[in-house]
Formats: C-alpha cells, sequence, structure tokens
C-alpha cells in the first residue's frame, strides 16, 4: 500500500496518543506538525522525530502536499480548521466534540461534502474493545432484541489536571464526556427519536455541568438510560470505564467494572474478561481510551484505502451531536427533546 502523508495541528494533551497511534499503523505517517504554541510543537516534534513544523495552518496547507490532516486541536478551532481542509481538498479527521454547536457542525459536514472531502469525527469511545464485544454480542442475536440499555460512566477522576479547560467552560461533562457515552448509546441501540434530561453541578470549583442524566426513545423501541458524573466518589475509581446494561427479548448483557461481561442469552450464561490490550506506549488507566485511538485511526485509513465511509463521519457525528444540543435544551427547559426537529 503507498503510505498515506497525514498532517497533525494541535499538539495538546490528547494529541500525543494520537501521534503513536499514527506510529503504529503502517500505510500512514505524520510528516508534518502544526501548533500555535512553540512550546508543544517542540516537544510533540521531538519526540516523535518530525522535522516539518508550522505555528499557522494556512502556512502549513500552502506548503506541504497532504493526504489527510488529524486536527487534534480544541473546539473553538474545529470550524475554520475543517473548513481550510475542505477549502484545500485535503481529507480530515476531527477530535470531539466537532463543533460549538450544531449549526456550526452541519456547516462544516456541508463544507466538506461539496467540496467531496472525507471527513471523521474521531469519536473514539466506540471502539474501544470492551464496546465492540458487546456490539458482537447484539450481533450474534444471543439476547434477541434489545429493549432496554443503560449506559453509565460515573466516576470522580480528576480530569481538570490534564485538561484545565474543561473547568472553565459554561458546558462541561455532555459536551465533553457525555457526547461519547450518548454515542456510543447510538452505536448499540440505533438512532433516537426523543431525548429528556437532567443536569447538576456538584463540584463548586468548576462553571458548567459536572452530572447529567439522560432517558431517550430509540427508533427500534428500546428506551435507555444514559447517565454521567464526574462527582461520584466510588470505593474503586472506574475512570475511564463505560459500563453497559441490556436487557433482550431472549437475555441481558452487562458489561460491569472491571472489564468483565457477563452474557445470559440462547445459549446460558457466559463471563468473560473483555480487557482493553496494554499497548507499549499506554499507561493506565488511559489505555482503554488510547487503544481506540488506535482502532480509529486504523479505521481511517481503511476507508481511505477503499473509498468507504467512516462509521463516524461528519454527517453520522451530526446525529450524536444533536443528542448533545438536545440535550442542553430539554435540560434547560425541562420538557423532552424531539430529535429529528434539530437535525
Ligand atoms: P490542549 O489544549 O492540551 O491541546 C490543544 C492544542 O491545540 C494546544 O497546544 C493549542 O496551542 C493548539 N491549538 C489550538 N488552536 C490552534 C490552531 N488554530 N492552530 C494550531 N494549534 C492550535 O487540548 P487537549 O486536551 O489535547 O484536547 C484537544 C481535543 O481533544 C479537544 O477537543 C478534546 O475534547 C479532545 N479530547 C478527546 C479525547 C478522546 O478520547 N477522544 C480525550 C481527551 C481530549
Ligand atoms: O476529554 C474527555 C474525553 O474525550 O475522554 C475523557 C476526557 O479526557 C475527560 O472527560
Amino acid at each position: 500500500m503507498t503510505e498515506l502523508h497525514g498532517a497533525l495541528i494541535g499538539c495538546g494533551f490528547f494529541a500525543v496518543n494520537q501521534m503513536h497511534g499514527w506510529l503504529d499503523i503502517d500505510g500512514a505517517s505524520i510528516v508534518a506538525i502544526c501548533d500555535r504554541d512553540p512550546e508543544r510543537l517542540r516537544i510533540v516534534g521531538d519526540q516523535f522525530g518530525v522535522a516539518k513544523r508550522y505555528s499557522d495552518a494556512a502556512a502549513m496547507f500552502a506548503n506541504e502536499s497532504l493526504d489527510f490532516v488529524d486536527i487534534a486541536t480544541t473546539v473553538g478551532s474545529h470550524r475554520p480548521l475543517v473548513e481550510m481542509a475542505a477549502a484545500q481538498r485535503v481529507p480530515v479527521i476531527c477530535q470531539k466534540p466537532f463543533a460549538p454547536t450544531l449549526a456550526d457542525a452541519k456547516a462544516m459536514v456541508k463544507a466538506c461534502a461539496d467540496a467531496g472531502v472525507p471527513l471523521m469525527v474521531h469519536e473514539n469511545f466506540r471502539w474501544q474493545s470492551p464496546i465492540q464485544a458487546v456490539r458482537a454480542v447484539l450481533d450474534r442475536g444471543e439476547i434477541g432484541t434489545p429493549f432496554f440499555g443503560r449506559i453509565s460512566f460515573r466516576s470522580a477522576y480528576d480530569v481538570f489536571s490534564g485538561q484545565p479547560y474543561l473547568a472553565t467552560g459554561k458546558r462541561f461533562i455532555i459536551e465533553d464526556l457525555g457526547i461519547h457515552i450518548l454515542d456510543i448509546a447510538r452505536f448499540l441501540l440505533g438512532d433516537v427519536s426523543s431525548l429528556t434530561a437532567r443536569t447538576k453541578r456538584v463540584n463548586p470549583a468548576i462553571v458548567g455541568e459536572d452530572v447529567a442524566t439522560m432517558l431517550m426513545d430509540h427508533e427500534g423501541g428500546a428506551t435507555s438510560v444514559v447517565d454521567c458524573s464526574y462527582a461520584t466518589k466510588l470505593a474503586t475509581e472506574p475512570f475511564p470505564e463505560t459500563l453497559i446494561e441490556l436487557d433482550g427479548s431472549d437475555g441481558t448483557i452487562r458489561l460491569a467494572q472491571g472489564y468483565q461481561l457477563t452474557v445470559t442469552g440462547k445459549s446460558g450464561t457466559a463471563v468473560s474478561d473483555v480487557s482493553p490490550p496494554l499497548l507499549s506506549w499506554a499507561s493506565r488507566p488511559w489505555h482503554n481510551i488510547q487503544e481506540s485511538v488506535l482502532a480509529i485511526q486504523m479505521h481511517w485509513v481503511d476507508c481511505l484505502a477503499t473509498a468507504k465511509e467512516p462509521a463516524t463521519s461528519g454527517a453520522d457525528n451530526l446525529k450524536t451531536f444533536a443528542l448533545v444540543e438536545a440535550a442542553y435544551a430539554g435540560a434547560a427547559s425541562r420538557q423532552p427533546v424531539r430529535i429529528d426537529d434539530l437535525l
């Protein structure tokens, strides 16, 4: 396979995982990096041996011939950078949250579609191997038709030390973390027709909400609860595990803390350990997320090679992003929100 030449924009906290992921993938490499912060540019450039370094994305697009660009900046810069990539006809990956608002997200999807440019949102949680293991059980038909789901992420892990900006935004847990858990709900139970939400801020030191509970009707008939908290102190800290309960017409699936999967279905009960592998560059407890970074980037390379639409394409991600918007609107109004009205 011809090697794809990519560039990374944004060399911050999370981008280091993406750079490790690219090193592990045959068929793609990062040939240039960009960051406004010279210190971050130096650290990541030196760590990963990338000589071509830019402080300005426009200059990088002008000077480099790129097969794709990987945007790992925070949300405020996503729209201009995605639109710049579209204008340059460069296929683009963009970190979550894709955009500040659904209107911005729609404009970004349109810009790429109009330019004929592939676009994938780096929505990686569904690529975690424990989540893929749950999806595989559903696909085998072991529990029949699911009618109920609870997808839960409750923790008191200090995410603010690595990502200080999370403490200062008006929106916090739904936009930052809930977006992943809502996407997992869609991945397992299908698209959503309506959502009801309640939020709270428990930690007085932050601006946004750190607790959110959402009740959803799925188009296929299932009901789910997605609950997220960064204010939940537990005996054993589960970060960053997503716990799952699914009830179906023929059985149940439970993904419990410690990556223990219990399936009761047509063939009886089976308990298995679905712990993610610890990649050579990964560290606990982040290894679950780090492994999914490699998986989604491999998927991107495969999609570019075979002209396939990525699972979390921009168009797909609008349906997850609409759930985020619905959750904030529904928490404010205390009314259910119809998702079709937003899309
Ligand atoms: P960060 O602030 O540590 O890094 C962002 C970097 O982008 C900074 O170095 C900044 O200087 C640079 N930057 C910003 N605007 C730029 C521009 N226009 N041109 C060039 N450089 C620019 O942020 P982070 O914690 O690494 O988060 C980055 C993104 O990754 C966020 O959207 C966050 O939500 C996401 N994230 C995703 C996951 C996941 O599992 N998918 C996990 C953590 C963070
Ligand atoms: O930014 C968040 C994400 O995407 O995964 C976990 C996180 O780093 C903190 O909530």
